[in-house]
């Protein structure tokens, strides 16, 4: 299916001809899977051939995702797992030991942080740098660097890496380059294209689109998602088949979503970046977009995902509990309107100091934009706005 559009990829890719006719891939809600005979489990565990044994390790319903994701990012293979942070953990351990050192950017979502923090008790030291500086990264580079991870837009800030120069700076030095591409989606930007070596996804976001399960996906070679199998396996966050079905069923309308996403958020950004009340807008779509030839030149899109700074942080709680539509709530990529504050909720886990220092204001608020009609949008923010007083 390599050859045909990224709809029709989204759609098609990884489905399967189901001995029943079955048109939509069937929900394989099972634990285990029967062997036909003592010999076959054997070979099956001696993974002479393959089978399926267990739904921690392999699972039909699940694996129609992975061969879906796996395609669309570009990857040889991938590895559902329960959550985003399984899979940002499962990758991670799959890539790293004691005694090496990760670079990490600063500005990433709060529970992956706290995630690289925690390491330093196996041994791993982790450098929070800005990666979306390129000389940043050189300067970081140890001679035990063996990982150097990053999000294109970040959460919550939008800040940009370049992918293609980080790739370079770290293959040079022997170290692996790990992209979270929950905010774009394979849909608008491929790390691995550019050079990464491992993308991980929330696929709780944009990916299953409906704000109704959890899920997490990496994509590597077949020979990294064959190690992080095992590693996975043991720590056991596998994915419900039905999470699975779940989000199968979103990819499916993937791209007419993100595009709708992205043309809300732009009026939506507009609207922001015109009224008094409002400091600054960051959203890579608009031409004032600090690295707008970068976010063009890495991304074919734009995404739903907005950040804004309002005049004074003792604003924030007004505004957020005057809105009527847009829902106070931490998640995003789904089809209704989100709004939360990151300071107290989504990162709230980064110390003050540091969580200032990185850019994560105490005025910034960020929003999913949804794909509700963007005037009712836009007319929920404006009152809620008209409720503050400067
Ligand atoms: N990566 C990014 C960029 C995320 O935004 C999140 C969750 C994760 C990974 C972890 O995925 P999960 O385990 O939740 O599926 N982001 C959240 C957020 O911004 N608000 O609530 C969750």
């Amino acid at each position: 299916m390599n050859k045909t559009g990224f709809s029709t990829r989204a759609i098609h890719s990884g489905e399967r001809e189901e001995e029943t006719g079955a048109v939509v891939t069937p929900i394989y809600q099972t634990a285990p899977f029967k062997f036909k005979s003592a010999a076959h489990a054997a070979s099956v565990m001696a993974g002479e051939e393959k089978g399926y044994v267990y739904s921690r390790g392999l699972n039909p319903t699940t694996e129609v995702l992975e061969e879906k994701m796996a395609d669309l990012e570009g990857g040889e293979a991938a590895l559902a797992q329960a959550t985003g942070m399984a899979a940002i953990s499962a990758a991670v351990f799959t890539s790293i030991k004691a005694g090496d050192h990760v670079i990490a950017d600063e500005v990433i979502y709060g529970s992956t942080y706290d995630l690289f923090v925690d390491m330093a008790k196996f041994g791993v030291e982790v450098s929070f740098i800005d990666t979306s500086d390129s000389g940043n990264v050189e300067d970081a580079f140890r001679p035990n660097t063996k990982l150097v991870f990053f999000e294109t837009p970040a959460n919550p800030t939008m800040k940009l890496t370049d992918i293609k120069a980080v790739s370079e700076i770290a293959h040079e030095r022997g170290a692996e380059v790990m992209v979270d591409n929950t905010y774009m989606t394979p849909y608008y930007q491929q790390p691995l294209a550019c050079g990464a070596d491992v993308v991980v996804h929330s696929a709780t976001k944009y990916l299953n689109g409906h704000g109704d399960t959890l899920g997490g996906v990496i994509v590597g070679t077949s020979d990294f998602i064959k190690r992080a199998r095992h590693t996975a396996k043991n720590i056991g966050g596998a994915m419900s088949p039905f999470s699975a079905w779940l989000i199968i069923r979103g990819m499916k309308t993937l791209p007419v979503r993100m595009d709708r996403h992205t043309e809300n958020a732009m009026a939506v950004a507009r609207f922001l970046q015109s009224h008094d009340k409002i400091e600054k807008v960051i959203y890579p779509g608009l031409p004032e977009f600090p690295q707008y030839d970068l976010a063009k030149k890495q991304m074919s899109g734009f995404g739903g995902m907005i950040a804004f700074l309002l005049k004074d942080a003792k604003d924030v709680p007004l505004f957020l509990d005057s809105l009527k539509m847009c829902t106070l709530a931490v998640s995003l990529g789904e089809t209704g309107t989100l709004i939360q504050h990151p300071a107290t909720m989504t990162h709230a886990v980064v110390p003050r100091d540091d969580r200032i220092r990185y850019g994560i204001a105490d005025e910034l608020v960020r929003l999913s934009v949804g794909l509700e009609d963007v005037e009712d949008i836009i007319a929920d923010l404006g009152q809620a706005l008209d409720r503050v007083n400067y």
